[in-house]
């Protein structure tokens, strides 16, 4: 398998504890709420860089995490950095189950026990911008191997949490609501296919997903749903809110493809958030030589 640039050596310099990233204050701060001691989600968030990183610069913390969607906070960019901060994020499971020998409780806790490395992604918005995002996460595929999948598990189907309390955008019909998203179940078991649990060195900002969402680099935003509570595994092709609110703009497979055009308006560049010229869009999203042949035989165009 390719890797985008070259694979850097992994050294143990690598594997960059938390603390480096945060300055005295904050962790005098962050010691007196017992945060470091008493969370484990939050204490540890220790890990290596990965092979699989792009070559990009990143875009700052501030676009990361102030220009986002996040439609159960709101509809602009700026409406989930204002809304998100009351959720509740702990405690926090994933429910595994579906076409498994038996279904499985996840929580936050035993999530953040996998090997977490920091994996630098570009993500293509279908609106026409993109951002480059250190993520810290793990491959979906390693949650996936702690189940005992049935021969009927072909895809698989994500759930974000339903809680129109904290959720002010899921008081209007925007979307079908919990969000929902779905891929089949040799994507999901794709290396690049991650779920991340952090950002820049510390636990995701709750606008990027707090405290665990999917990152699918190679296919438009709108499939990496944010703060899943569900993983169910299916024998028939799942429901997604953008295909159920407009299924002409949005199928299922949703590959970045600068050839095919959105109904209204072209995928062939995007603006890179922080930059003044558009560049132009690639296959895949630059990820072509790892993922082209899942697709190998299929009609793009008719399966975007
Ligand atoms: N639950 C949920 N997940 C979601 C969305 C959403 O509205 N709700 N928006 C999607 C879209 S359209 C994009 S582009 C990315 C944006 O991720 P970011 O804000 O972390 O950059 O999240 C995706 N995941
Ligand atoms: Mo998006």
């Amino acid at each position: 398998m390719t890797l985008i640039g070259k694979p850097c050596d992994i050294s143990p310099s690598d594997i960059t504890p938390k603390q480096v990233y945060l300055d005295r204050r904050s962790l005098m701060l962050a010691g007196a709420l017992g945060l470091l001691l008493t969370n484990p989600a939050l204490a540890a968030l220790a890990f290596r860089k990965s092979p699989f990183s792009s070559r990009d610069k990143p875009n700052s913390l501030k676009d990361i995490s102030h220009y986002n969607n996040y439609y159960e906070f709101g509809s602009s960019k700026s409406d989930p950095a204002e809304q998100a901060g009351q959720l509740k994020t702990h405690p926090w499971n994933i429910v595994v189950d579906g076409a498994v020998e038996k279904s499985r409780s996840f929580s936050l806790e035993q999530l953040m026990q996998f090997p977490q490395e920091e994996r630098i992604y570009r993500l293509r918005c279908v609106e026409g911008w993109s951002m480059v995002i250190p993520w810290i996460g793990f491959p979906l595929a390693t949650l996936l191997k702690q189940m005992r999948l049935t021969s009927k598990a072909r895809y698989v189907a994500f759930e974000t949490l339903n809680r129109p309390s904290q959720m002010p955008g899921q008081a209007e019909g925007l979307l079908a609501w919990p969000y929902r998203e779905g891929l089949r179940i040799d994507e999901a078991m794709h290396p690049l296919t991650l779920l991340a649990v952090g950002l820049y060195g510390e636990v995701l900002p709750n606008q990027n997903g707090a405290p665990i969402r999917l990152v699918v680099p190679w296919k438009y935003g709108f499939k990496s749903i944010k703060s899943i509570v569900r993983i169910h595994l299916m024998e028939t092709q799942p429901q997604t809110s953008w295909n159920l609110a407009a299924p002409t703009e949005y199928g299922f497979y949703s590959n970045v493809n600068p050839a095919v055009e959105h109904p209204r308006w072209s995928q062939a560049n995007e603006r890179r958030i922080g930059e003044f010229l558009r560049r132009p869009t690639l296959p895949f999203n630059g990820y072509g030589s790892q993922v082209a042949q899942l697709y190998h035989g299929m009609d793009l165009r008719k399966n975007f």
